[in-house]
C-alpha cells in the first residue's frame, strides 16, 4: 500500500467543491428529507475525478467509449445530481431544487433511464459495487471482441464510490473477490471511509481492515488520509490508473457533513436535512458568500462547465479514432453498432430447434442447453454462465471458452458460488450495453440473488435467469434444494417476466421470447426431471407460450368447457393426463398451459377471455409451488393444486404422490367441480 502526498489547492477549486456542498445542504434542506452530510464529504473527490479524470460529455451521455462511474451509495444522489447539474448534463438548477418532488428526474436515489448521466439505480447497498464489477467486465470482453492492433475503440474505465455501508453488505465482498479473481485493472473504487453510519460510529458494528482485505483479494491499494486534499487524490486516482492487472481501491478519509460546526462527524448529518440555522452557520464557517439557497457563482459554474467543452474534444478525438477503425473494419464497426444499440441480428433464431416426442422425455433444463447452443452462434451478444452450476443448469456455450484473467475473448463465466454477485454483475453487464446477459444457478437460490433482479426489473434491464431444479421435481436433494415459495415471489416483482414451459418445445418458445424481450428480466424456470415432450399433432403448437398461456388441448366438441385444467412447467403433464381421463368419463374439458402469467396478463381481454372463458368458473390449476398466484386465474369457484408445505427428500415420484399432485387428484377436483 502505498500513501500518497498532499498539496494545496486554489480558492477557485474551492468554490467549485463548495458550491457542490451548498447545493447538496439546500436541496436536501428544501425537500426536508434527504442525505446531506456524504455529499458535502465527498465533494472534493467528486471534484477531482469529474474535472481531472473521468472522460464524459455532458452533451452526450450515451457516448459508448465513456468512462461509467456509479454512485454505489446512491443515497448520497445529491452529489451525483450536482454535479451532473454543474458539468453541464441536461439537468437544470430548478430540477435541483425539485430533489426527491414527484415527477422530478432527481428522485430520493439514483435511478437509471431517469435522470441523464446516471449510470446505474442504486440505493440498496453494495449493488453498485456488483454492477461496476459488471460493467469492467463489459469492457474487458468488448475491447477484446472489438479493438484491433492500433484501434482501442473500446477503452474506458469503470470508477464506483462506496460507503461504509456498501463495503459492509455481502454483495460487494462477492463482488470485489470476483474482480480481484480476474483481475479487472481498469476498475477503480473509491471507499468513502468516514466512519459513520446511520446507527453512529462504524465502530459500533464494523472492524474489518478494509485495506488488507482487499488486498488479498487481489486489489491494488491506496489510502488518502485526508479526503480535502486535491492533489493526494489526483495522485491516488493517477496511481491506480497505472496499475492495469489488478483493480483498485482507494480508501478516502472524509468527514460526513463537512463544514457544518455542529453536525460534521456525526450520524445526523446522514439521513436528515442539517436545519435552516445549521445551513447558515456551515456556509458561514464555509466562507460561502450568500445564505441565499440554491446560489450557485458564476466562476464556480463557468469553471465546472468547462467540462462541457472537454468532453466534446474527447468524444471528438474518440469519433476520429473510430473513423478510421471503421474504415478499416467496417464489418466490425457495424457489429459493434448493432451491439450496443441492441438489435437483433438478422436470422438470430434460424438454428432454433423443434423437439418432437420422437426425441423421448426430456428434462427442461437440458432442453434449454440445447436451445442457447443454437442461438449461441448466431448471437454472440449472448454471454454468461452460472454460479458454480454450468453443468446442473445448462449455461455453458459449448467452445465458447472461459472468461479469465489471461482470455477475455470468451463467452462462459464462472461467477464461483456467488449469486448475489452474479445477479448485480448481469446488471452491469446490462447497464454498459453490448450484451443479453444470462446467469444460471437453482431456483430455490433466486432467493440469493433477489436484490439485483428486482433492480433488473426497475432499471428495465434484460437479463435471462436460467433456474432449474424448480420444484419437488428435484428429488432427492429434499426440502432445503426445493422451491416452494419462489415463483410466487419473482411473479411479484414489476416488471419480472416468469416463463416455466411445460416441454422442450415449449423451451424453444420460452428462450425466443426471452430473447426478444427488451424491457424487463426474463426468467426461465426449468425442471431437473424429465418431462415427456408433447405430441403436437394431438395438441396445439407451442408457439401459443408467446401469448403466455394457450388452448393445449380442446374440448372434444368445441363446446363450452364444463371444466378448465391450467398448468405450467412439469405439472402440464398432469393436466394432460386429466384431460384425456376426464374426456373419455364425457366431461367436456379444456387443457390450458400457461407457462407465463405475465405474458398472459399482457394480452387483450378478447384473448384471455378466449383461453379462460368467463363462464367457465370450474377451473382446477396445477402447479407444485405456492398456490398464491393462482387465484386471479381460478376465481373464487376454482380448485388450486399447489403446496403449502415444504418438500421432502425421496425420489420426486414418491414425493408428487405423497404430496397429492397426481392425475387422479386433478381428475377429482374437477369432476367435483364440474357436476357443481
Ligand atoms: C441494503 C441496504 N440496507 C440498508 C439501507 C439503509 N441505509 C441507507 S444508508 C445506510 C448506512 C449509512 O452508512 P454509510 O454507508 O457509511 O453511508 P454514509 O453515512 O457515509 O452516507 C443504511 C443502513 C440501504 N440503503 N440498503
Amino acid at each position: 500500500m502505498t500513501d500518497v502526498v498532499t498539496a494545496t489547492d486554489t480558492a477557485l477549486d474551492q468554490l467549485c467543491i463548495n458550491t457542490v456542498r451548498a447545493l447538496a445542504m439546500d436541496a436536501v434542506q428544501q425537500a426536508d428529507s434527504g442525505h446531506p452530510g456524504t455529499a458535502m464529504a465527498l465533494a472534493p473527490l467528486a471534484y477531482v475525478l469529474w474535472q481531472r479524470h473521468l472522460r464524459y460529455n455532458p452533451a452526450n451521455p450515451d457516448w459508448p467509449d465513456r468512462d461509467r462511474f456509479v454512485l454505489s451509495c446512491g443515497h448520497a444522489c445529491i452529489l451525483l445530481y450536482s454535479v451532473l447539474y454543474l458539468t453541464g448534463y441536461d439537468l437544470s438548477l430548478p430540477e435541483i431544487k425539485q430533489f426527491r418532488q414527484w415527477g422530478s428526474r432527481t428522485p430520493g436515489h439514483s435511478e437509471y433511464g431517469l435522470t441523464p448521466g446516471v449510470e446505474a439505480t442504486t440505493g440498496p447497498l453494495g449493488q453498485g459495487v456488483g454492477n461496476a464489477v459488471g460493467m469492467a467486465i463489459a469492457e474487458a470482453l468488448l475491447a477484446a471482441q472489438f479493438n484491433r492492433p492500433g484501434s482501442a475503440v473500446i477503452d474506458h474505465h469503470t470508477y464506483f464510490l462506496a460507503s461504509d455501508g456498501d463495503l459492509m453488505e455481502g454483495v460487494s465482498h462477492e463482488a470485489c473477490s470476483l474482480a480481484g479473481h480476474l483481475q479487472l485493472g481498469k476498475l477503480i473504487g473509491f471507499y468513502d471511509d468516514n466512519h459513520i453510519t446511520i446507527d453512529g460510529p462504524t465502530e459500533l458494528a464494523f472492524s474489518d481492515d478494509t485495506a488488507r482485505r482487499f488486498e488479498a483479494y487481489g486489489w491494488h491499494v491506496q489510502r488518502v488520509s485526508d479526503g480535502n486534499d486535491l492533489a493526494a487524490i489526483d495522485a491516488a486516482i493517477r496511481a491506480a490508473k497505472r496499475v492495469t492487472d489488478k483493480p483498485s481501491l482507494i480508501i478516502v478519509r472524509t468527514h460526513i457533513a463537512f463544514g457544518s460546526p455542529n453536525r460534521q462527524d456525526t450520524a445526523k448529518a446522514h439521513g436528515e436535512p442539517l436545519g435552516v440555522e445549521e445551513v447558515k452557520l456551515t456556509k458561514r464557517n464555509l466562507g460561502w458568500p450568500t445564505l441565499e439557497p440554491f446560489w450557485v457563482p458564476r466562476e464556480s459554474l463557468t469553471h465546472w462547465r468547462r467540462a462541457c467543452e472537454r468532453g466534446a474534444r474527447l468524444e471528438a478525438e474518440w469519433r476520429e479514432r473510430y473513423a478510421a477503425y471503421r474504415s478499416a473494419h467496417g464489418d466490425l464497426a457495424t457489429e459493434l453498432e448493432r451491439r450496443l444499440a441492441g438489435r437483433l441480428p438478422e436470422g438470430w433464431d434460424a438454428g432454433l430447434p423443434t423437439f418432437t416426442p420422437a426425441d423421448g422425455a426430456m428434462a427442461t433444463r437440458a432442453a434449454s442447453g440445447k436451445v442457447l447452443n443454437a442461438i449461441a452462434p448466431r448471437l454472440p451478444e449472448l454471454i454468461g454462465g452460472s454460479a458454480d452450476l454450468t453443468g446442473s443448469t445448462g449455461s455453458e456455450v459449448k467452445g465458447g471458452g472461459a472468461f479469465a484473467a489471461g482470455a477475455r475473448a470468451r463467452r462462459n463465466f464462472h461467477f464461483g458460488v456467488r449469486e448475489h454477485a452474479m445477479g448485480a454483475v448481469l446488471n452491469g453487464l446490462g447497464y454498459h450495453k453490448g450484451f443479453v446477459p444470462y446467469g444460471g444457478t437453482f431456483l430455490i437460490f433466486s432467493d440469493y440473488m433477489r436484490p439485483p433482479m428486482r433492480l433488473a426489473a426497475l432499471a428495465h434491464l434484460r437479463p435471462i435467469y436460467l433456474f432449474t431444479h424448480d420444484s419437488i421435481g428435484l428429488g432427492e436433494d429434499g426440502p432445503t434444494h426445493q422451491p416452494i415459495e419462489q415463483l410466487a415471489a419473482l411473479r411479484a416483482i414489476p416488471n419480472m417476466t416468469v416463463i416455466r414451459p411445460a416441454d422442450a418445445a415449449e423451451v424453444t418458445e420460452a428462450w425466443r421470447a426471452a430473447v426478444l424481450h427488451q424491457q424487463g428480466p426474463v426468467a426461465l424456470v426449468l425442471t431437473r426431471q424429465k418431462v415427456p415432450i408433447i405430441d403436437r399433432t394431438k395438441y396445439a403448437p407451442a408457439n401459443g407460450l408467446r401469448l403466455g398461456a394457450y388452448v393445449l388441448g380442446e374440448t372434444p366438441g368445441g363446446e363450452t368447457p364444463q371444466v378448465l385444467l391450467i398448468g405450467t412447467g412439469s405439472e402440464v403433464e398432469l393436466v394432460l393426463g386429466a384431460y384425456e381421463r376426464l374426456v373419455a368419463l364425457g366431461i367436456a374439458a379444456r387443457a390450458v398451459s400457461m407457462p407465463s402469467m405475465e405474458l398472459f396478463a399482457a394480452q387483450p381481454q378478447s384473448y384471455r377471455d378466449a383461453v379462460l372463458p368467463p363462464g367457465a368458473r370450474a377451473r382446477v390449476a396445477v402447479e407444485a409451488a405456492s398456490p398464491q398466484p393462482w387465484y386471479r386465474w381460478v376465481g373464487e369457484g376454482g380448485v388450486v393444486l399447489g403446496l403449502e408445505r415444504f418438500g421432502a427428500s425421496a425420489p420426486y415420484q414418491r414425493i408428487y404422490q405423497e404430496l397429492g399432485l397426481t392425475v387422479e387428484r386433478v381428475v377429482d377436483a374437477a369432476t367435483a367441480l364440474a357436476r357443481g
